[in-house]
């Protein structure tokens, strides 16, 4: 009998039902301990996802660095921007314990089919995108990775606790530059009311799609790589943003939107999954600006890399032999 290659070979039963069993009891995996290979393949994807989107969203509000209104926005904005590449450096390191060599990561990105946030394929057009990007894209990712702060597998739940540490100030210094210009002249308050209706929609794309849409879902939460559901965030993140836009008198762009006595929870009116395809496939407004910019720093860095790894070669090499 013949076997095919491309059908994984089942996993052993015993070591199986131990892996479960640690899961049960909320134990975390970590770099050598033993797990199913969908295991470590689904958290390849996700984390090089989520490290290859930390360092692609450096750019839209990159762009805005030059233009900061005054010197203190600047060096926040300078100091959120730099975190945000640490960010995709602490996630890069750890999808390398699941024994996978970062170039190989990078390359699946530049030149391959790995996906990265749909968010941030969007034009940052106005100074108010700054801090709208703060409130509600940090926002949302806070959301999603206080959760991933006690995903199962170790190395991942650790970065996203200093992460999310980080994440809470971008996401103030957003919120105060929000309230800032919704306070501020008339034409500062329509800058900020602008920016919050082109990026609402897209925030809430953020969590994915709705649960009966998510094919990797199933999986993530059965091992606690996820701990609540893509639809789930999505409603913590309503609930907890729309008394946070009354507080600026900031209108949510959102006609159907309604607190639900029952519930509870802010309900909103239908999502534009059409657009969210669009985007994820690659057809985004921002698409090609975003993955031209970052093969072209791919490129200009290389000699960095060469450099460094010629050095970390001549040092590794037993003393004397070094010319
Ligand atoms: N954009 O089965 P599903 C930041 C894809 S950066 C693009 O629900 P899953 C910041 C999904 O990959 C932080 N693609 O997937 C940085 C899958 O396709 P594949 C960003 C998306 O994994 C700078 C397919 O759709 N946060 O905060 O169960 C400045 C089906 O989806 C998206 C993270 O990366 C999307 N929005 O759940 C400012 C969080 N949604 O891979 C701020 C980590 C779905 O099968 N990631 N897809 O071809 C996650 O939590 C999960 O991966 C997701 C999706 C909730 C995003």
């Amino acid at each position: 009998m013949t076997t095919d290659p491309k059908t994984p070979a089942p996993e052993d039963p015993a070591k199986m039902a131990e892996f479960d069993t640690r899961l049960a009891r909320d134990e975390t995996i970590e770099p050598k301990d033993w797990m199913p290979e969908k295991y470590r393949k689904q958290l390849t994807r996700m984390m090089s996802q989520h490290a290859h989107s930390e360092v692609v969203g450096m750019l839209p509000e990159g762009n805005w660095i030059t233009r900061a209104p005054s010197l203190r926005r600047k060096m926040v904005l300078l100091a959120k921007v730099q975190d945000e590449g640490g960010h995709g450096l602490y996630i890069y390191c750890g999808a390398e314990t699941l024994g996978i060599d970062r170039a190989e990561l990078i390359d699946q990105y530049l030149y391959g089919t790995a996906k990265y946030s749909s968010i941030f394929n969007y034009p940052t057009l106005a100074w108010a995108d700054i801090g709208v990007i703060g409130w509600l894209v940090d926002g949302a990712a806070i959301v999603n990775q206080t959760m991933l702060a006690r995903a199962s597998y170790g190395p991942y739940a650790r970065a996203m606790i200093r992460i999310c540490k980080e994440e809470n100030f971008h996401k103030r210094q957003g919120y105060e530059l929000c309230a800032t210009l919704a306070r501020g002249t008339p034409a500062q308050r329509a800058m900020v009311q602008d920016a919050v209706n082109r990026w609402w929609w897209p925030s809430l794309m953020m969590f994915g799609p709705h649960d009966g849409d998510s094919p990797n879902s199933g999986d993530l939460l059965k091992w606690k790589v996820k701990l609540k559901s893509n639809d789930d965030l999505r409603q913590r993140f309503v609930n907890l943003t729309v008394p946070q836009a009354k507080a600026i008198e900031i209108t949510l762009p959102d006609p159907d939107l309604r607190y639900d006595e029952a519930s509870g929870n802010w309900l909103i009116g239908p999502i534009d999954w059409a657009e969210f395809k669009q985007v994820i496939s690659g057809n985004g407004p921002c698409n090609h600006e975003r993955l031209a910019a970052r093969r072209a720093a791919h490129e200009e860095g290389r000699w960095v890399r060469e450099a460094a790894a010629a050095y970390a070669a001549k040092r590794s090499e037993p003393a004397g032999q070094a010319a």
